[in-house]
């Protein structure tokens, strides 16, 4: 039931020969698609931001080969297209049209796999016409996608030409109304072509959560009973024979959307909230707030007692978090991996099993959920797996079974199926060009592509994703000082002219609203954005800012199969917001909401935390305000009433404890210098006189971190290529930055083009 040596030698060995292959065409024994692959499509996904690892991976193998061709199909111009040989900034939500156009022009120009279509799939036909008769011509096609026509082209011919392309695709594809019929249209490409399941040649859904693929096989979703099998007559009989549970349920639950209208509706009065943030993260979110208070009991498990959801729970259970548990995860190419705990949990904290295993007892199932440990869960889901398989069924770990303690303890990271006749696990599926369908052959499947709906509600569409440094509601990541000095507060991303068509201007506050609801961020203004079209990050909650729940924005329509939300398109408004005045703060203690700002965002930085505020009207009141909800002590007070600048400094034992600054400008230029200061146990002489002053000391400011790993700033990073430094490589050598995760080098690249136009303009000049 283990992995022998001798794979594991093998795989050692195939991953040195394809390394050594790099650069030759031949393909190794053992492969690694995004290695060897010559064209990757990369839609719907910032992946350099995203899928750091993967991304670079993707981006050595293309320094490797510089040969190999990426495309990025995104309406934003992101980190991502750093590495892009071509960058289709197309309409949002026309990938459909885009897929569709694709599978026609193949097949007109005679790049199908006649072979393939006939052995191993079906409904080719149908699925051809359909795509024919919504194709149109290449210049119909690219006036649907906003392109233009000579890109287009050469895409098409590209992956026509390339037999080892791959399909990465993840949130700009799924999270649609139209969702599934967008990863069917690029699903029919593959197939069409035969490019699936083979060394370099896929689609692949680049899944987000570490563990998404876990959550998968173990039934995590309302649509799907454990071990991959759903609601069909055969697999409810035979999950209910190997459970013996006669009443197993009958129907596919309610989808989230649907189930915080049902709570919404007082037809649910019950809920367990299990490590998620949905007050943050779903669509319609203060619906979602709304349908909370509303339900008689809501219980909430959460490794964070402060979560905007957890503030709203009736009880509140403490979860042990990934570090402090034992069990497996499945990343997205089938791996399971053993997770080991490696601290022990505080307080009265307990896995998420543990409390099920509890709940379900004192409902009277005592001997069916007596675990004693994770090892004995996973012996039944693999057992439930291997049940009356016998190869018919994808997902089987019968491989995995009966392991003793001492073998799960030591097991090593292996892909799915394990079993007879992949005793070590499969690397490949889909090689033999067999299916998991009753026919074993795989599914055309045609749709008619449409542009989402738009409801009018504005004249901007918002688009929401992702940022480098934090993870989706940061309830973990907004407590490291390290990650929060990248991006220090919500913001939203428009194009030049729809700025200043609006009088909206970079930095400044800025309200984006509709009949919804209203969020309050800073305006970044760049060439990045498509006109028409603005970026919000989905990461700020209640907790880190005063009213940046960009969800609140957002429609709940979906996807009538996948009932995935349509979360990157929603018709809004903007316009600016004026205030007298800006501030910034630093504390000791967190301070919760500052009252009397009319804007504030705040994070945690070393020893202390950040806010950043601003306000209309009398500032003086706001700065007493806030002062009296610090610590008391021998505060030093200047103002200059005039320009509305307050400065308040409180130091304690030569150390700063607090901080207020505000202007009708600028509170303070050099925040990174302030912060440097709170960190030192005994201010300097110099550097109190500079305090006071309300300018930098000598000491360098870095200006904001662009290099989390080694804490470089951008200001050094400036400085750097001015002395010389002109490639991410040099920068590397000289401050370390982008030399660990690698995740900020497109930035870095991005201010070396920058400098080096300034420098130029110098020398011009
Ligand atoms: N740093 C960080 N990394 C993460 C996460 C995180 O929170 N932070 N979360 C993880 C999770 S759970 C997930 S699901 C993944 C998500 O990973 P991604 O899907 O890569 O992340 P998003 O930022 O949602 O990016 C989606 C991209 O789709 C683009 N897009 C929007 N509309 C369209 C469209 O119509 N067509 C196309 N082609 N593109 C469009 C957006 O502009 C955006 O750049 O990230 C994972 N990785
Ligand atoms: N507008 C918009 N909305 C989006 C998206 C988008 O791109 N745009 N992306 C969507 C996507 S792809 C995703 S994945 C979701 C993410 O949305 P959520 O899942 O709501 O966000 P998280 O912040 O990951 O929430 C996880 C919660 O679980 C807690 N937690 C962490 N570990 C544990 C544990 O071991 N046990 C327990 N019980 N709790 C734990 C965390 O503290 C946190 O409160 O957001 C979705 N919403
Ligand atoms: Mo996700």
């Amino acid at each position: 039931a283990n992995i022998d040596t001798n794979s594991r030698l093998c795989m050692a060995s195939a991953a040195a020969s394809y390394k050594r292959s790099l650069g030759s065409d031949t393909v190794p024994a053992c492969y690694e698609d995004l290695e060897i692959a010559d064209l990757i499509v990369i839609t719907g996904s910032n992946a350099a931001w995203a899928h750091p690892v993967l991304f670079q991976r993707i981006s050595a193998a293309k320094q490797q080969r510089p040969h190999m061709k990426i495309v990025v199909v995104d309406p934003r111009k992101t980190a991502t297209c750093d590495i892009a040989d071509l960058h289709l900034a197309l309409r949002p939500g026309s990938d459909g049209f885009l897929f569709s156009a694709l599978l026609a022009y193949l097949a007109d120009n005679h790049h199908l796999d006649e072979d393939f279509i006939a052995l191993h799939t079906q409904n080719f036909e149908a699925t051809l016409a359909q795509a024919k008769h919504s194709a149109g011509s290449l210049q119909q096609t690219a006036d649907v996608l906003d392109v233009s026509a000579d890109d287009l082209q050469t895409f098409f011919r590209w992956f026509a030409a390339t037999e080892k392309s791959l399909t990465l695709y993840s949130q700009g594809i799924n999270q649609s109304a139209t969702g599934t019929d967008k990863g069917n249209a690029i699903i029919n490409v593959h197939l069409a072509t035969g490019r699936i399941g083979k060394p370099g040649a896929s689609p692949f859904s680049i899944t987000g959560q570490p563990n998404a693929m876990g959550g998968r096989e173990v039934g995590g979703l309302s649509n799907q009973l454990a071990a991959h099998m759903d609601f069909s007559a055969a697999d409810r009989d035979r999950v209910k024979r190997f459970w013996n549970a006669p009443n197993l349920v009958s129907e596919p639950g309610l989808k989230a959307v649907d189930m915080f209208r049902a709570v919404g509706e007082g037809k649910i009065k019950f809920l367990w909230i299990m490590s998620t943030n949905p007050l943050v993260s779903m669509p319609n979110a203060d619906a979602v707030k709304e349908a909370m208070r509303q339900c008689d009991m809501v219980i909430v498990s959460d490794c964070m007692a402060n979560t905007d959801t957890a503030l709203a729970a009736h009880l509140l259970l403490p979860a042990a978090s990934w570090g402090e548990k034992n069990g497996t995860v499945t990343n997205s190419e089938r791996r399971i991996s053993r997770q080991r705990g490696f601290l022990t949990p505080p307080g009265e904290a307990k896995a998420d099993w543990w409390m099920i295993c509890q709940v379900a007892q004192r409902l009277g199932f005592a001997n069916d959920f007596n675990y004693s440990h994770p090892a004995e869960i996973f012996d039944e889901h693999a057992r439930l797996s291997a049940f009356e398989n016998n190869g018919s069924r994808d997902f089987d770990l019968s491989g995995l079974t009966a392991l003793s303690r001492a073998e799960y303890d030591a097991l090593k990271p292996v892909q799915w199926p394990i079993n007879d006749t992949f005793p070590n696990g499969r690397q490949r599926f889909f090689d033999d060009g067999f299916f998991f369908t009753d026919n074993r052959k795989a599914r055309f499947v045609p749709a008619t592509p449409v542009l989402p709906e738009n409801d009018h509600d504005g004249d901007l569409i918002m688009n929401t994703g992702r940022v480098r440094d934090h993870w989706h509601t940061m309830t973990r990541t907004g407590k490291s000082p390290r990650l929060a000095q990248h991006i220090a507060e919500p913001y939203a991303e428009f194009h030049p002219q729809d700025a200043a068509q609006r009088g909206i201007t970079d930095g400044q506050l800025t309200d984006v609203f509709n009949k919804r609801g209203s969020i309050l961020v800073r305006a970044k203004v760049t060439e990045n954005q498509r006109r028409g079209e603005i970026f919000v990050p989905m990461h700020w909650t209640s907790r880190y800012a005063g009213k940046a729940r960009m969800g609140t924005l957002i429609s709940d329509r979906r996807d009538p199969l996948s009932g995935q939300p349509e979360l990157k398109f929603s018709s809004v408004n903007a316009r600016p917001y004026p205030t007298d005045w800006r501030g910034f703060i630093l504390t000791r203690e967190d301070i919760g909401e500052p009252g009397h700002c009319d804007y504030w965002a705040s994070g945690v930085i070393d020893r202390g935390f950040y806010y950043e505020i601003a306000g209309q009207g009398d500032v003086r009141a706001t700065v007493d305000h806030l002062e009296s909800t610090m610590p008391g002590g021998n505060w030093l007070r200047l103002s200059d009433e005039q320009v509305r600048h307050h400065r308040r400094i409180l130091i304690v034992d030569g150390r700063i404890e607090a901080v207020i600054f505000t202007h009708q400008q600028e509170a303070f230029s050099s925040r990174q210098w302030l912060i440097e200061r709170f960190r030192d146990d005994v201010i300097s002489n110099s550097d109190r006189r500079a305090l006071l002053a309300g300018k930098p000391g000598n000491a360098e400011d870095t200006g904001a971190i662009i290099c989390s790993c080694f804490q470089v700033g951008e200001k050094q990073i400036i400085k750097a290529i001015h002395a010389g430094c002109n490639s991410a490589a040099e920068l590397g050598d000289t401050l370390k930055c982008g030399t660990n995760c690698g995740s900020c080098i497109p930035e870095i690249k991005t201010l070396i083009t920058a400098q080096s136009e300034t420098i130029s303009g110098e020398i011009s000049q």
